[in-house]
């Protein structure tokens, strides 16, 4: 049975969905909507995710929206103790749930600036400053990790990574730009063959 994902392009939200689904060779659709004719909007789409926005996945009888718990859930499902760490490797697995999180939370509400605030010359200097300032301080939990291992997690490649790696790009020149330890770290996962098939990047 396939999973059905919700999304507007390759590039957008569902990037990391694609990418998980890939790399477990799990079966997908993709549905495409055209925000601008309006199928974000429909009754039908609200049912699956009340804000109109995607990525949401359906899986069987389960319907679930924001793409770090749709990767949690998939991966738990589908790539347990691989992509995903048991929860009785209690420390394995709540660094796990903090670069997740992380990577929403703390990552791409800084990345997320570089496109949505920046209607004037004026308003583009001062998020490109702001952002910049916020990515340095991102750098001090990140390059640490990266400089003495090639994955987040000790134990080696996660879906941690797939998030990671979808949203850095964003603000590339502020985190991977002349970062040697992101440097490598992003030219490892781009050119994994899940996330080339997954069109991430
Ligand atoms: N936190 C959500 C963000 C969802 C989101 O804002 N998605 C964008 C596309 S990447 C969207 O639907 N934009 C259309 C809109 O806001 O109308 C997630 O990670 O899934």
């Amino acid at each position: 049975m396939s999973i059905h994902i919700y999304c507007m392009a390759h590039q957008d939200r569902s990037d990391r969905v694609r990418w998980l689904l890939e790399e477990m060779k799990i079966p997908f659709t993709n549905h495409f909507l055209k925000k601008a004719n309006g199928e974000m909007d429909t009754l039908e789409y609200r049912k699956l995710n009340p804000m109109g926005r995607v990525p949401t996945i359906v899986d069987g009888d389960l319907v679930l929206h924001e793409s770090a718990a749709i990767c949690m859930y998939l991966a738990d499902k589908y790539s347990y103790g691989l992509l995903a760490p048991k929860l009785e490797n209690t420390k394995l697995r709540s660094e796990y749930t903090k670069w997740m999180i992380f990577s929403v939370a703390s990552l791409e509400c800084v990345v997320a600036r570089m496109f949505t605030h920046v209607s004037t010359q004026e308003e583009t200097k001062t998020t490109h400053e702001f952002v910049q300032k916020q990515c340095e301080i991102l750098k001090l939990a990140i390059n640490p990790i990266l400089s003495k291992q090639d994955y987040i997690l000790s134990s080696g490649f996660s879906a941690a990574d797939i998030m990671l790696a979808a949203i850095i790009p964003g603000a590339h020149d502020y985190l991977v730009k002349d970062n040697p330890p992101l440097e490598a770290y992003m030219e490892r996962l781009m050119n994994r063959d899940s996330a080339i098939a997954a069109k991430v990047f």
